[in-house]
């Protein structure tokens, strides 16, 4: 676990559908109407009442987040992220828009007065991002917006569906731990 001021970041190994947290970050696509990996988990879990949901947000860009109610999840909403696909930008650019997702995601979650977010770990699987970049850009990301805003209080999960995504974070904390 990391401190950053008032708030916490920590790497959690399990199901984001299970998680008893403010919000879930779903690693959405643009169109926002469900896929496969985690968002396909997270339709499922939620039911019917999401997708109906989602129908009407008429999708998101690349970069940028939307949010829904969470349905039949534990959890009580759920943001839907867009992540670069890796091979369709630059390093850089694709290293932008990842960290857009999270930042945007945490606005949503601050202005709705969140104090508990699980991410999932956006565009590392079908979407090819090089897991031990995409966890640094994550990492880099929420603790950046987390000291920008020091009067927050908000408990940050990186929920990691195997444990190579686990260890990635591991290593990335032991990072900011230490230096
Ligand atoms: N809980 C937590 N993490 C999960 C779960 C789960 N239930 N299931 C998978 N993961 P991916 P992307 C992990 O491919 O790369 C979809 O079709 C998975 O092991 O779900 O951003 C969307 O609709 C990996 O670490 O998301 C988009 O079209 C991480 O979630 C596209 O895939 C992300 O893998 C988005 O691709």
């Amino acid at each position: 676990m990391v401190r950053v001021g008032r708030s916490t970041m920590e790497a959690w190994l399990g199901d984001i559908t299970t998680l008893e947290v403010d919000a879930i970050v779903n690693a959405a696509n643009s169109g926002l109407l469900g896929g496969g990996g985690v968002d396909g988990a997270i339709h499922s879990a939620a039911g019917p009442g999401l997708l109906e949901e989602c129908r009407t947000l008429g999708g998101c860009p690349t970069g940028e987040a939307r949010i829904t109610s969470g349905y039949r999840l534990p959890a009580r909403w759920v943001i839907h992220a867009v992540g670069p696909i890796y091979a369709r930008h630059t390093p850089e650019r694709s290293a932008e828009l990842l960290a857009s997702c999270y930042t945007a995601s945490l606005d949503l979650a601050f202005e709705r007065g969140l104090s508990s977010v699980a991410f999932s770990a956006i565009s590392t699987g079908v979407y090819g991002y090089p897991l031990g970049a995409a966890t640094r850009v994550a990492v880099e990301a929420v603790r950046g917006w987390l000291e920008a805003h020091p009067e927050c209080a908000m408990r940050v999960v990186f929920c990691c569906f195997d444990e190579r995504t686990l260890a990635a974070y591991e290593a990335e904390f032991a990072r900011h731990t230490i230096g």
